[in-house]
């Protein structure tokens, strides 16, 4: 049966499922044995683990990870060494956000996944005039991709969350996480069910593959930071702020490679969802992931989310010393923070860690000439959307009400997932927030990720405040010179009664338009519903573990313009005059600071082509992609420097980069510090593939795209002197030197690099690399899938 008439049933049923909204207050356990880890064989392997480690303390992050290696019978004598060794792993669970990893492993050949996996629809739906007509609309417009996640859902026994479900982080943490799991989703957020004491890790559509095949997944051992909590968030503050600070401090690169592990009394205060938007935005300072000690409060969280079962379990594990850290463990870094010493905080613009304490930003925004005005105040998302940040959002719209104010500027709430949904509007959150002006949205990403219809200041300086994780230029309303500004959901909503963004809600007040003036008092919340989550429209949720039905037929229309079968990339050595060396590359570009992968592949529109490799990359042409060219300062603009005729010199990026495509010309980029920070979006580095790139040297790149990278047969290298990235331009021929002893065995082997300059001038670099001995298999096979496909046929 096609989805569509059941997701419309479920829309119409939802309709009314609002005015029924259930009323539980007794919480009955749902079945737990899909989603409890199986601790006792956790237990077991750490124990062997920890024998051939000579029994030294351990860090949290290391039981969870060591606990779930491959083989822990195979370590032998090795010493792990955090930083240098590769584990082989074994997640527990996979969770894709709309067309991600799907076709990735149908190629793949099996006929169910080999861990649980989930589906979310969250990232297709447009924001605009409220939750049900923007879902309506998005179920039409993308009828036929979410057809074709349902019947691969199907096919292969995954869990589908319908759109309008929720967003999937939010949905991971109410329905999947627990304590000392090892998860991977592709979003780069998913480190957010790291608030209930697991390790929840982002990756690439192949990444996902790796787990949903059986296949070991490898990650490089991370350093641990140790980050110690003492006293208390006082009145204003909440965990938003606390993460927003450590953005700061650490900077959007400063997290690579490591896990942030918290510890300390300052954890056991906060709530299980408040520690879940510090995990959340981990992925901003490029850490692989955060986690934290197991909590009574996140016991309390998984009762309350019907998980009794799975904290029962999780209760007797850390009894046995499992969720958290032994005594003293050591940290690679230490960071001490004293949650009673923080202020509310607002990053930006245009970069998650530019940090200001809210009593310093009005005086900041004069420092840098910036209107005062705010423009939209945006709540929710996956970051933000807990019951505790509405509820302390709805009690300060309540004060606001009673004042007799409304919201200056276009105040917008994302909900999480259908089950705070629910449960706000049966509390009288999304009445108390609807009184003072603000419009309840569908649950999905809509604005943060640029699903916003925006019918203002399309391309004006203007600023908005948001309760997201990300503020990248652009993102949020495709307009570069929006200036994008992230805070927690309590200090948006405050301020989105002044429209300035000079106020103070703790020290100012607003002028009431009755004369006399109003001061707001410290918002009140709670993290719990004392009458339990409201369940929601049920229509909307998948049957828990289903089982595969071979027989569903995936339909991928050979005209279709949203879904495409994967073409295999060719080997770039097959054929090569070079052997083991890769082909003589052209430069395309050398790219000037940061470059996000927002930047290479651009948010919004281009979303609902995720399925479409041809279209994606096509498609971005017309788009106006931000990456900056270091030759000239020109954003977008590549010079094509053996154009013809009929061609000009310049074009976008994409533009040359076809131009290459059309003459076989492969080529590389040479690119600066932390490139392809954010996301997980693979296509930022399948569509560099796609037109013919086969090289990146960087000053440093992010962890998730330089991993994305290796899985599509690009080879990442890393400049050993940082100063020779400005001797490298368009136009000039690199060669690998050296790459054929590593692909030989030799991993000490170092790549350098022959450049001739256009100018006929040669000379020669070094390099560095990360590539393990299953990475260097990739690469020649032109990308990890091939290889699999390979071992499988053999
Ligand atoms: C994001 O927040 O940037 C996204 C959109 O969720 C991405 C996923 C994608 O681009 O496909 C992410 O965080 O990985
Ligand atoms: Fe969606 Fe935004 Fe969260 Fe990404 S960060 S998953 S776009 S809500």
């Amino acid at each position: 049966m096609s989805v569509a008439p059941v997701l419309r049933r479920s829309l119409s049923f939802r309709v009314l499922s609002r005015s029924l909204a259930t009323h539980a207050n007794v919480v009955t356990d749902k079945d737990c044995s899909s989603i409890t880890p199986p601790y006792a064989q956790l237990l077991e392997n750490l124990d062997h683990v920890r024998r051939q480690l000579g029994n030294r303390p351990l860090t949290l992050a290391e039981k969870i990870l060591y606990s779930h290696l491959y083989k822990p019978e195979d370590i032998g004598n090795a010493e792990i060494v955090r930083g240098a060794s590769y584990l082989q792993l074994r997640p527990e669970r996979v969770a894709m956000q709309d067309a991600s990893a799907q076709l990735q492993f149908m190629s793949a050949g099996l006929s169910r996944t080999a861990v649980p996996s989930s589906i979310h629809c969250d990232h297709l739906i447009q924001a605009s005039t409220g939750a049900d007509a923007d879902l309506a609309r998005a179920l039409d417009s993308n009828q036929e991709v979410f057809e074709f996640l349902e019947s691969a859902a199907r096919k292969y026994g995954i869990e589908f969350w319908k759109p309008g479900s929720g967003i999937i982080h939010q949905i991971v943490l109410e329905n999947y996480a627990a304590p000392g799991m090892l998860m991977l989703g592709t979003d780069s957020h998913t480190p957010n069910a790291g608030g209930l004491g697991m390790l929840a890790i982002g990756v690439g559509g192949a990444d996902a593959v790796d787990a949903m095949t059986g296949t070991p997944w490898e990650l490089k051992a991370p350093r641990v930071v140790g980050i110690r909590l003492t006293g208390k968030l006082s009145d204003w503050v909440t965990p938003k702020d606390l993460i927003l600070h450590v953005a700061g401090k650490l900077t959007v690169k400063g997290g690579t490679g490591h896990i942030l592990e918290y510890y300390g009394p300052g954890v056991f205060n906060q709530s299980c969802t408040g520690l879940a938007t510090v995990a959340n935005m981990g992925a901003e300072v490029g850490a692989t992931t955060s986690t934290f000690p197991y909590t009574p409060r996140m016991r309390a969280y998984l009762e309350a989310t019907r998980r009794g079962p799975v904290a029962r379990a999780a209760d007797e594990a850390a009894a046995k010393g499992f969720l958290s850290a032994d005594e003293g463990a050591e940290y690679d870094e230490h960071i001490d923070i004293n949650l009673s010493d923080l202020e509310p905080t607002i990053n930006g613009p245009f970069t998650p860690d530019l940090a200001t304490p809210l009593s310093k930003f009005g005086s900041f925004v004069k420092k840098q000439g910036w209107n005062d005005e705010l423009s939209a105040a945006l709540i929710g998302s996956c970051t933000n959307s807990s019951y505790e940040d509405m509820t302390r959002a709805a009690d300060l719209a309540r004060q606001a009400k009673a004042a007799g104010l409304k919201s200056k500027v276009p105040f917008l709430c994302t909900p999480g997932s259908e089950q705070i949904r629910a449960t706000m509007q049966r509390d009288g959150l999304t009445t108390a927030l609807e009184d003072v002006g603000a419009l309840v949205l569908a649950n999905a990403c809509g604005p943060c990720i640029g699903q916003w219809k925006r019918d203002d200041h399309k391309e004006n300086e203007n600023a908005i405040l948001t309760s997201f994780n990300r503020n990248f230029k652009a993102r949020n309303d495709g307009n570069r010179r929006t200036m994008n500004f992230l805070a927690s959901p309590t200090t948006v909503t405050a301020m989105a009664f002044s429209g300035k963004l000079s106020f103070n809600p703790m020290t100012d007040s607003i002028s009431l338009p009755s004369g006399g003036s109003f001061k707001f008092s410290p918002p009140a919340g709670q993290d719990l519903p004392s009458a339990g989550f409201a369940v929601g429209n049920t229509a909307f949720y998948p049957p828990p573990t289903p089982e595969p039905q071979a027989e569903t037929e995936v339909v991928i229309k050979p005209d279709s313009q949203r879904l495409e079968l994967l073409e295999p990339f060719p080997s770039p050595f097959d054929n090569n005059p070079r052997g083991l060396e890769l082909p003589a590359l052209k430069v395309l570009l050398r790219v000037k600071g940061k470059c996000t992968t927002d930047h290479i592949s651009a948010a919004g529109p281009w979303l609902k082509y995720k399925g479409h490799l041809t279209n994606i990359s096509e498609n971005l042409r017309k788009l106006r992609r931000q990456a900056t060219n270091d030759e000239g300062g020109e954003v977008n603009v590549a010079f094509d420097h053996d154009h013809d005729a009929s061609q000009s010199k310049t074009d976008t990026i994409p533009g040359v980069a076809k131009r290459f495509k059309a003459r076989n010309c492969p080529w590389a980029l040479i690119v600066d510090e932390n490139y392809g920070e954010g996301s997980a979006r693979e296509h930022a580095a399948l569509q560099p593939r796609f037109y013919g790139c086969a090289m990146i040297i960087a000053r440093s790149f992010a962890r998730i795209h330089e991993t994305n990278l290796k899985k599509q047969g690009v080879l990442p290298l890393w400049f050993a002197d940082k100063n020779d990235y400005a001797r490298i331009g368009s136009g000039d021929i690199i060669e690998t030197v050296g790459l054929v002893d590593l692909l030989g065995g030799d991993c000490n082997a170092q790549v350098r690099i022959d450049v001739r300059k256009r100018d006929g001038s040669t000379f020669q670099i070094p390099t560095k690399h990360t590539m393990s001995n299953d990475q260097l298999k990739w690469l020649r096979a032109g990308s990890a899938l091939n290889h699999i496909r390979s071992q499988m046929a053999s």
